[in-house]
């Protein structure tokens, strides 16, 4: 229960009965002193302040809960769990040592920068959360805590795992999401109990060791490297991809095919690549390995990408980080779109190293205004420029290449030999794809006994773009693709196919048959096809063996129905949008496709009631998403979820998603306002309200949001409990009364306000919010009500409720509903205001007054507006409002 109400029932609730107290920011200084005082309570959970609430909250009394704290809680013998969370204590309160009881200990957002070594003395301490802190470290003293199962150190600035942490032989989860650690060192091994352990991405981020491919597979993957890392021993890695992208014929292929040979001599006929191709270049090298270095020979693939705008939308599945990217554009003719391939290279490299090449091509164009990219984007290393014709400036290019390869980060990492020796019998393998048993022939020859491990391994080769190996997949998981190319011409074959363009991307299996017609596709058509789903490239039409390569539709939006009156528009605006997410969208939920209703850049989706039109503005950078149907959040649910796992293959995306305004004004507007989710998630929490650009009206969050969730996950915010009833009025016989009944009714408590708090604005203002949005009001409202500042306050804010008609029920004098009070009651106000201004002015005060001014203008609008604002409002009798109270 909430201190502060039950500082407000004190009289008719027992202290000592209460097992659960929560203290907020708002708690008042009374209702700490109450708690303070009241020992020994029977608390076995005490909340101090809310996980969910903003991380800027500000708390008003922060020197008196500190001051109450150490009595609170050492009055508290029985604790069993305690929180605090959001509440700049920056301590970790002394009296916490005396809990013998205390099994959870959450203290985050606090900015504790220590942590004392009886924390990890308390005897019965099976979690603790130390989240969102300031800890770079924790003492040794941690290794005594042996009962702890669940340790929460996530967002600190631990660079490494506390090694104290290794003794904890019961720990079964560790949490050190969003901390800047490197390395998750063998001692993981001395853990057994561990089966969970919480990197999220940004704690990943940085780990080289063992490789992030392995780290973001997870801890069982962890643990198994370094159990076969014990057993074989370590070999360090040189190898790296070289990615060259750019516009079609910048000489992509040609550069390519200079860097294997110098001597390669400029071939006219080169044809326009198809797809990818992949040379493997290899140079002798001096690799950095533990503290020296060691001769290897560094192995490179060189990517060649095909340049045109069909092949752009795969190119996010190819690529990958840990690469070095060359952009190499055509000097003469200037057409190349930087910020794209920036972007994507941003978007997808996960920081790698791009170097600009201008080719020259006997000619020469305008140098680039390098000093704006490089601030734009931070992987850009630097720009060569040579000539391919004459290899003007082509060893130098050759020497910086090499040189950003071998400072790749993951270079000169170990892994253990088993692996690499597999990964070198690979590469020497002349085939295009292997089956899944013949890999794990490989290496079990190569020293490998599970089959675990052996899948371990091919994930990771997967994910370094090695080779193809979609381990879920039923069909492709049998089959290993050693060289990726050979699966991606075959796929790109479909989409140049002349009769394929001509029908608009449909087709059919005698097509495959026709294009994949050489025995190395035949056995392998099932395969390829399905290789082609994975690539987002293509769908059957469900029911049919028909299918649609949604990039070739046409760019014309078909007719299609949509008078969806009151539809929901939802955005998505992404800092940078990789090409083809609609298209990406089509395949994953085709099944949901709307007739004919889809092309290049939209569809329209149906599912039970519910109907979405989702198109893309690639131009602008957004995602448009309009719900129909009586209960749009079904359907809003599949959308997401799909949109989400589009999201997750891009590392670095960032977006935000906005809600359009349902007021009125809006709902006609061309240019409706449009909230930021996350702001309108940010408000609800708090229980603010937020105002519409056009209209100028309060709006509930709750409620906006309420319409993308299922009501359930709102609800479940809203505590159960009797209903809570705040009567707003001013002391006088008949409203003491009313007041009175109200009490006595059965089912209702009468929430009350600190009188002592009563007179000052700001908290009446708080009150109000603290009363949340949808406790009950009722307002009497009589000629004494109306004449009374503090009650004319209350009223205007009470006004301003967005559910005013729903939660407030008001009780008026007859005089005030006719027209003729509500003037005499305006008037009233009005001749104060003037009267105000009038005294001040003589006085020459006027710059005092002012605020007063302008809340007697309030008033006067406020009482002007109020048949407005009782239209359809629970005006109500006396008798009809206890009935209606005693009914909720
Ligand atoms: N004269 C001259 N021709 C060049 C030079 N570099 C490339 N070429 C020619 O330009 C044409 C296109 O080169 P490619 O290497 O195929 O271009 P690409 O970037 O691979 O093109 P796509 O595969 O279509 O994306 C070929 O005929 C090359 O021989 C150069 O420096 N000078
Ligand atoms: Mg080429």
């Amino acid at each position: 229960m909430d201190a502060g109400q039950l500082w407000l029932y004190r009289e008719k609730i027992d202290p000592a009965g209460v097992t659960e107290v929560s203290i907020g920011p708002d708690t008042p200084p009374a209702a700490l002193r109450h708690l303070a005082g009241a020992a020994p309570l029977s608390l076995t959970k005490l909340t101090i302040g809310d996980e969910r609430a903003r991380p800027d909250l500000t708390w008003r009394y922060l020197p008196n809960l500190v001051r109450h704290l150490d009595d609170i809680i050492g009055g508290s013998p029985e604790l069993r769990e305690l929180t605090i969370a959001k509440c700049p204590i920056q301590r970790i309160p002394d009296s916490v040592a005396g809990l013998a009881g205390l099994r959870t200990l959450v203290v985050s957002w606090t900015g504790i920068d220590r942590v004392p070594d009886w924390v990890f003395e308390l005897p019965s301490l099976t979690g603790l959360g130390l989240a969102h802190n300031n800890l770079t470290e924790l003492p040794p003293s941690v290794a005594a805590a042996n009962r702890l199962i669940d340790l929460d150190l996530g967002f600190n600035k631990f660079a490494e795992v506390p090694s104290g942490i290794w003794a904890l032989t019961g720990l079964e989860r560790l949490t050190m999401q969003g901390c800047p650690l490197e390395k998750i060192p063998p001692d993981i091994l001395r853990l057994p109990a561990l089966t969970e352990l919480v990197l999220g991405r940004r704690g990943r981020a940085g780990i080289t060791v063992p490789p992030p491919e392995v780290v973001a597979r997870g801890l069982t993957a962890i643990k198994s490297y370094w159990a076969q890392e014990q057993a074989s021993g370590l070999d360090f890695l040189a190898e790296a991809k070289l990615l060259i992208v750019g516009e079609p014929g910048a000489g992509k292929t040609t550069l390519a095919k200079k860097i294997l040979d110098a001597g390669y001599a400029l071939d006219p006929d080169e044809g326009s690549t198809q797809g990818i191709g992949v040379f493997s270049w290899r140079f002798p090298s001096g690799v950095r390995a533990g503290d020296g270095l060691i001769e290897r020979d560094f192995r490179v693939n060189v990517w060649d990408f095909g340049g045109q705008e069909i092949y752009h939308a795969t190119h996010q599945f190819f690529l990958t980080k840990r690469s070095v990217y060359v952009l190499l554009c055509d000097e003469r003719k200037e057409d190349t779109d930087f910020h794209y391939w920036l972007d994507v290279i941003n978007l997808l490299s996960a920081g790698s190293p791009l170097i600009i090449v201008q080719n020259r091509k006997q000619g020469r164009g305008r140098p680039l205004d390098l000093g704006t990219l490089r601030q734009e984007y931070p992987n850009l290393v630097g720009t060569l420029a040579v000539d391919l014709s004459s290899n003007d400036g082509l060893a130098e290019l050759l020497t910086r290449v090499r040189r950003e390869l071998e400072l790749l980060p993951h270079v000169g990492s170990a892994l253990p030999k088993t692996w690499q020796n597999v990964r070198l019998a690979l590469e020497a393998d002349e085939r295009s794809h292997i089956s899944a048993e013949k890999f794990f022939e490989i290496c079990a020859a190569e020293g490998f006994t599970r089959e675990e491990d052996m899948r371990q391994l091919g994930g990771y080769l997967h994910d370094l773009g090695v080779c193809l190996f979609f381990q879920d997949d039923p069909l492709l998981g049998k089959t290993v693709i050693l060289k990726p190319e050979w699966g991606t011409t075959a796929v790109y074959r479909v989409l140049d196919d002349p009769l394929i363009i001509e029908s608009r991307g449909v087709f059919d299996p005698a097509d495959l048959r026709r294009i994949w017609h050489e025995p190395a596709y035949q056995s392998m058509q099932g395969e390829l096809l399905r290789l082609m789903g994975r690539f987002s490239l293509c769908f059957t039409v469900p029911g049919t063996t028909t299918y649609v390569a949604p990039q070739l539709l046409s760019g014309q939006r078909p007719s299609y129905r949509w008078d969806e009156p009151g539809d929901l528009t939802l955005r998505y605006d992404y800092d940078v949008m990789p090409k083809g997410i609609v298209r990406r969208l089509i395949v994953e939920l085709h099944d949901l496709i709307e007739g004919n209703a889809v092309w290049r850049t939209g569809v329209v989706l149906r599912y039970d009631a519910g109907r979405a039109e989702v198109i893309e503005d690639h131009h602008r950078r957004r995602l448009l998403i309009r719900l129909a149907g009586r209960d749009p959040r079904v359907m809003l649910s599949v959308i997401d979820r799909a949109l989400a796992t589009i999201h997750r293959s891009f590392p670095d995306i960032r977006f935000e998603r906005f809600r359009q305004c349902d007021c009125p004004v809006c709902a006609g507007a061309d240019e409706p306002t449009m909230f930021p989710v996350r702001e309108l998630e940010d408000f609800a929490v708090t229980g603010d309200l937020i105002q519409c650009r056009n209209s100028r009206r309060m709006m509930d969050p709750a409620v906006l949001l309420s319409e993308l969730w299922k009501r359930a996950e709102v609800e479940a915010a809203q505590p159960a409990g009797p209903a809570e009833v705040y009567v707003s009025y001013e002391r006088s016989e008949p409203a003491g009364e009313l007041v009175a009944a109200i009490e006595t009714t059965p089912g209702v408590l009468l929430v009350r306000r600190d009188p002592d708090e009563l007179r000052y604005r700001d908290a009446v203002q708080r009150f109000l919010r603290w009363l949340g949005p949808r406790k009950i009001v009722v307002v009497v409202l009589d000629d004494a009500y109306v004449k009374s500042r503090t009650c004319m306050f209350e009223l205007t804010e009470i006004a301003e409720r967005p559910d005013f008609a729903k939660y407030v029920f008001v009780l008026a004098d007859d005089a005030l509903l006719e027209p003729l009070g509500r003037v005499r009651y305006a008037r009233y106000w009005e001749d104060k205001r003037v009267e105000l201004l009038r005294e001040a002015e003589a006085a020459g005060l006027i710059e005092a007054v002012r605020d007063d001014v302008l809340l007697y203008e309030r008033f006067r609008d406020t009482i002007a507006r109020i048949t407005d604002l009782l239209v359809g409002m629970n005006t109500t009798s006396r008798d009809e409002l206890l009935q209606a109270l005693s009914d909720l």
